[in-house]
């Protein structure tokens, strides 16, 4: 923006910084359990995270094989959202299946 000064002096204000940062990202993980059935693992990645049979089937073999797994990055409300979500259908069918969050 420009303005004047008392001698008439034109003065051009410099572009401010950036003041907002874009929103923190969060990490949607499952992780693993000896009791959870695969297939209920895979089914809760293809309606929770929109991925296909083939991705939820990868995505669910790395946490049985490492102990956890990223099913997605999200904003902070989104994030914790689906894990409530996912949490709440596991306890439903009565599965200890466990999801977090984590800043990515
Ligand atoms: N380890 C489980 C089994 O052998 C399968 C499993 C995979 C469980 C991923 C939880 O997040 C999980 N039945």
């Amino acid at each position: 923006m420009a303005t004047k000064d008392e001698n008439s002096t034109v003065l051009v204000r410099k572009e401010q910084k950036q003041a907002v940062k874009p929103p923190p990202m969060y990490q949607v993980l499952l992780l693993n359990d000896d009791y959870t059935p695969m297939e209920f693992v895979v089914a809760i990645i293809q309606e929770y995270f929109n991925k296909d049979r083939e991705t939820a089937t990868q995505i669910m073999l790395r946490v049985h094989r490492d102990g956890k797994g990223m099913c997605g990055v999200y904003p902070k409300d989104i994030a914790s959202t689906k894990v409530e979500l996912v949490l709440t259908h596991a306890r439903k069918a009565g599965h200890p299946l466990q999801c977090v969050m984590e800043e990515a």
